[in-house]
């Protein structure tokens, strides 16, 4: 089954947004296969946001996201990665729709509230920098009544 990464950035964690990120992707009915309150080490973001490395946001961007906390996942399920970026909505909340987690909860493009990885690939390099050799947590959901 597709698995994606997702964290609650610094800021959602200390607006106690992590609830309600969390809650949205329990109800959408994605499963939750791994999950964190980790604090991120300037040499795992700057390896995380390697494909920024030339911008000039880049130094914000690192100290931001190792600011405090973050709240890791791993989420499963079907068309998982695509779906669950949809319902990030657009990198900067200003132009992000509402009903979005960034529409509804983020005002600016540098405090955005979460992240989720864009594709198979950026999922797989992602688990493996956050998660680690870490197992992910194997169990079985009846889905048989709502599916
Ligand atoms: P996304 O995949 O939506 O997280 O967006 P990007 O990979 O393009 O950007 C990663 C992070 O860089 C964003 F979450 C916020 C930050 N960023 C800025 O601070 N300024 C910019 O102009 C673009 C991105």
């Amino acid at each position: 089954m597709e698995k994606t990464f997702v964290m609650v950035k610094p800021d959602g964690v200390q607006r106690n947004l992590i609830g309600d990120i969390l809650s949205r992707f329990e109800k959408k009915g994605f499963k939750l296969v791994h999950a964190e309150l980790k604090q991120v080490s300037k040499e795992l973001a700057e390896e995380h946001y390697g494909e920024h490395k030339e911008k000039p946001f880049f130094g914000e961007l690192v100290s931001f996201i190792t600011s405090g906390p973050v709240f890791a996942m791993v989420l499963e399920g079907e068309n998982v990665i695509a779906t669950s970026r949809k319902m990030m909505g657009v990198t900067n909340p200003q132009e992000a729709a509402p009903g979005t987690i960034r529409g509804d909860f983020g005002l600016t493009v540098g405090k955005n509230v979460i992240h989720g990885s864009d594709s198979e690939e950026s999922a797989e390099r992602e688990i493996g920098l956050f998660v680690g050799d870490k197992p992910l947590v194997e169990y079985k959901k009846d889905d048989s009544t709502w599916v």
